[in-house]
């Protein structure tokens, strides 16, 4: 079902005549409402109004993480707070996260687009939908949620956490939709196998997974766990949260909602446009949102785009599954963490050298993490019972700041291979 015929099955034409207009507004706000913007473009001698075209938008520089970072809470808000009704944040927890704020039109925008990929995974108001993201400044859940109320479906806001709760609701409340990271998705069918509880029992039918990478092979064992049929959709929090693009009943890739994101794909290296077809890193400019457009915002995810049509009906551009980042953030069933942020935190205890390793591992498709942490010699001579509480000391903080659970193995003092140039921080065994 297509939720939004209208807007989702535009002709190229008139998809083109609209990112144009709304680019040409959304650089005039900035321009007059964003000092960062202001101060930027004055600083390059270029000015919204210059803007023709929709390839003229390459000129315009590009905006980082660190950028909103460095604007913490609201510098990249375009309106006052009073505009303002909802505000959510990036994960992570150490370091400043950053922030992004929703007027009630943008409220109002976000609810169509989750509803929109809601639609494209098979949700209709006969559903009965569990959420199992966790409500809080993370845009997961709340996003999701609003469009599936709107839809009409039946929510269940379950939040994170206690699986055998989960499932006992799932039981009782007849879940039909699962919303939840494709990893969740898989400690979920293990613990009712464990428990012996038979899939095939419940009501379950769809998956909708997002917030981290869900693999072909992880897909398909979801879905034959499970019994259900399973949609990758994916979003960022700075650009709007989910929302951004799903897959459809096709799952040839996910639609992107190009009337309120520009897409571009660039070389992450040069920060060049590629032509269409490549594979490279995606950039996007938000033109709709009111509180906090964001121009040209480099997402650091890979992908490639694609405009053939698909037997959907869809006219909406494709993006690929993501095929992984072009910087060291990680995503940790489904916790993004950058490496930065855990040493950090070790950084905070005592006793710990500033050299650590961090292995990443997928066992039976669920996400592993191990801190491979140094100690000082002074240290490394306690008794083992000193250590144990080290070791507990680290997890509980990792868990505590950052969210992921970590297991943590402490190692003799000069054992971590030192380096010349960047230290390799990270072993990521996973395969996409
Ligand atoms: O993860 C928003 C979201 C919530 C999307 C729920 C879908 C469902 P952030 O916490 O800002 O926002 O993380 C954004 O997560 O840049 C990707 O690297 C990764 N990511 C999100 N969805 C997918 C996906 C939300 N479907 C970052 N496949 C992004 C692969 C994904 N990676």
């Amino acid at each position: 079902m297509i939720w939004d015929r209208r807007n989702e099955c535009l002709g190229r034409e008139e998809i083109d005549q609209l990112q144009l207009e709304r680019l040409q507004s959304a650089l005039n706000r900035v321009y007059r409402n964003v000092s960062f913007y202001k101060k930027r473009f004055d600083r390059l001698g270029i000015l919204p109004d210059e803007i023709q075209t929709l390839q003229d938008l390459a000129q315009f520089p590009l905006t980082l993480k660190e950028d909103l970072r460095e604007s913490y809470p609201y510098g990249m808000f375009a309106l006052p707070l009073r505009e303002v009704v909802r505000i959510h944040s990036s994960s992570g927890v150490t370091g400043k996260p950053t922030v992004t704020g929703y007027t009630k039109n943008d409220l109002h925008h976000w609810s169509q687009l989750t509803a929109r990929v809601l639609s494209a995974g098979g949700v209709t108001k006969d559903d009965v939908v569990q959420i199992t993201f966790k409500y809080g400044l993370f845009t997961g859940a709340f996003g999701l949620h609003q469009g599936a109320e709107l839809i009409g479906a039946s929510v269940i806001p379950m939040s994170t956490g206690n699986t055998r709760k989960q499932v006992v609701i799932m039981q009782d409340y007849k879940t039909t939709a699962l919303i939840s990271t494709p990893s969740y998705a898989l400690l979920l069918a293990r613990h009712m196998e464990k428990e012996k509880i038979d899939p095939k029992s419940l009501s379950l039918k769809l998956g909708l997974f997002g917030a981290e990478p869900c693999p072909e092979s992880m897909r398909r064992e979801i879905e034959e766990r499970l019994f259900i049929t399973a949609t990758d959709n994916y979003g960022v929090s700075e650009v709007m949260g989910p929302g951004v693009s799903a897959e459809c009943e096709q799952r040839n890739g996910l639609h992107l909602n190009e009337d309120h994101f520009i897409p571009e794909i660039i070389d992450p290296v040069t920060g060049d446009v590629l032509p269409e077809g490549s594979k490279g890193e995606l950039v996007f400019t938000a033109v709709q949102r009111e509180a906090m457009p964001l121009i040209r915002y480099r997402t650091r995810d890979m992908t490639t785009l694609r405009k053939e049509r698909c037997g959907c009906g869809r006219t909406l551009i494709r993006m690929d599954k993501i095929y992984g980042r072009s910087d060291d953030m990680l995503i940790i069933g489904g916790v993004n963490v950058f490496p930065s942020q855990i040493e950090s935190v070790l950084m905070e205890i005592e006793g710990v050298e500033p050299h650590y390793q961090l292995v990443v591992d997928r066992e039976e498709n669920l996400d592993t993490l191990t801190i491979m942490v140094e100690l000082g010699e002074q240290t490394f001579s306690d008794e083992v019972k000193k250590l144990q509480g080290l070791e507990k000391k680290i997890s509980k903080n990792i868990k505590e700041f950052l969210g992921v659970s970590a297991k943590v193995q402490l190692v003799e003092p000069k054992t971590i291979a030192r380096s010349e140039g960047k230290a390799k921080r990270v072993i990521d065994n996973r395969k996409y």
